[in-house]
């Protein structure tokens, strides 16, 4: 109504139209949050999101009847990349509900059974290659190395390829591409329609990753089909093979594809930061170190070369402790966003329209109250049974939620609490640059520049 005075904002709103998102805008939306609370509104120019980070508002957001997956414009960036593949899907898009449930059999903790033997094949690579890197005292690059073993270990488990990654001098072309491809996606978010400068070649690179990743797909598709092979349960004979349970028809050529990227990536480059920063914190705590250090040994005593087997890794509850203290300070996919079924209110006093989306700052959300009034101590001790039980349900996402969470969970944890016991048990980590936490920020998080040197341990460390 003309003349009526606005009303007062909902919430703050933190104006960052001046500096754009930066090269670490997970990092900003955390000081935003320590400045103006956990629920407010990021204004950029004439863009508007609402960030949540608060246990409630969390809770509400994680309602299935009230919200459900929103794809905002970081995925819709992504999906440049990744197109209709399972993580950048609609919610409407048939494709998904389509390759969700073609797919769904291969992620049942059943199917850990299968993966095991191929993840401590590619364990034992990172292995082989660690104790090079001893015997030369050079240290070793924790986030690359973890990048060779958790990229391997997918690409041999979901598609049967080997992407050779411990042979190479470099990470695998591949992550390279991505990479690029992933923080062009996060740099897109700051860029301003008028803001007179010439993209042109950096839009052109990026349809050049693209393309290039397509290709390496391509090959993985064709290495498949040459085989001759048929009826192979990996995510690709699925794919491949598998007519959907309800329509009998397989999957589209293109969506496969975007499949194969789509798991290429996200069944990587998450597990692999995980992975690093739960070293880092190790090589920084060593009471937490001993204890996780006495729990492996327990099962595996002072055999040089344990096989670890499936039923092991269930065992190493401590180490699963670390992970999830690593994920809890930095959960390395950081936010998801939310849009709402309906028109409703959001922590009482937030009116949203169906449609519109929330993200959830998960970094913010594990920091909430209800950790403890140390939220930045490292502490896995927070993730004791008693202590999990005593805490609200959703204070923990680090695999988001609802039906559109993770779907590749088990395999991840799996994958890293394996690999974490066998290191644990082989290694003392030297932390000789006395490495101070800078996280870089490609979409998801990893610890920059964090190297360690090696040593065995013995009977008497
Ligand atoms: Mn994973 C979705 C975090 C490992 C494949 N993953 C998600 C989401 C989060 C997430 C958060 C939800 C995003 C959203 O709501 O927009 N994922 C992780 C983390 C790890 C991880 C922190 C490791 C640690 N993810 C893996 C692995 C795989 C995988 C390993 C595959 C083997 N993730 C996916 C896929 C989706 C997903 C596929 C999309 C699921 C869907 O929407 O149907």
């Amino acid at each position: 109504t003309p003349g009526a005075a606005s009303p007062a904002p909902p919430v703050p709103v933190a104006d960052i139209s001046d500096t754009g998102f930066g090269t670490t805008p997970i990092q900003q939306a955390m000081a935003l949050a320590r400045e103006h609370g956990p629920v407010f509104r990021r204004r950029f120019g004439t863009f508007e999101s609402l960030l949540v980070g608060s246990v409630d508002a969390v809770t509400e957001l994680c309602d299935d009847e009230r919200f459900v997956k929103a794809v905002g414009p970081v995925l819709t960036n992504v999906r440049q990349i990744a197109g209709d593949g399972l993580f950048t899907a609609y919610n409407d898009e048939p494709n998904w509900a389509k390759a969700h449930d073609i797919l769904l059999p291969a992620f049942a903790l059943s199917s850990m059974h299968t993966y095991h033997p191929t993840m401590l094949r590619v364990a034992k690579r990172l292995i082989a290659a660690w104790d090079t890197a001893l015997a030369d005292g050079a240290p070793v690059d924790v986030a690359d190395d973890m990048t060779r073993m958790t990229l391997d270990t997918i690409g041999l488990a979901g598609f049967g390829y080997d992407f050779g990654s411990f042979r190479r001098g470099e990470p695998h072309p591949f992550v390279a591409a991505m990479v690029r491809g992933l923080l062009h996606s996060q740099a897109l978010l700051s860029r301003k329609a008028d803001d007179g400068v010439d993209h042109s070649a950096a839009d052109e690179a990026f349809r050049a990753d693209n393309a290039y990743l397509a290709q390496v797909v391509d090959e993985v598709i064709e290495a498949r089909r040459a085989s001759g092979e048929t009826g192979t349960d990996d995510l690709l004979g699925l794919m491949l093979g598998a007519p959907h349970p309800s329509d009998g028809t397989p999957l589209d050529a293109a969506n496969i594809r975007n499949q194969v990227i789509t798991f290429l990536i996200a069944g990587h480059e998450t597990t692999s930061g995980a992975l690093s920063f739960a070293l880092y914190y190790l090589a920084k705590n060593p009471a937490v170190l001993r204890r996780a250090q006495a729990e492996v040994d327990a099962l595996w005593g002072d055999d040089p070369d344990p096989e670890p087997d499936y039923t092991d890794v269930g065992r190493l509850t401590y180490v699963r402790q670390v992970l999830n203290e690593a994920l809890r300070l930095w959960p390395t996919a950081a936010a998801f966003g939310r849009q709402a079924v309906t028109d409703t209110v959001l922590d009482g006093r937030v009116p949203m329209r169906a449609g519109d989306t929330a993200l959830v700052l998960t970094p913010v959300l594990h920091r909430d109250p209800v950790w403890g009034d140390n939220v930045e101590a490292f502490d896995p001790e927070r993730f004791s049974p008693e202590r999990e039980a005593a805490r609200p349900v959703h204070a923990f996402k680090p695999f988001g939620t609802g039906e559109r969470a993770c779907i590749g969970r088990q395999f991840a944890l799996h994958e890293a609490v394996m690999l974490l016991g066998m290191l644990i048990h082989r290694y003392r980590f030297l932390d000789h640059a006395d490495y101070r936490l800078r996280v870089r920020e490609t979409l998801t998080l990893k610890p920059d520049g964090f190297t360690l040197k090696l040593a065995r341990r013995t009977s008497a460390d």
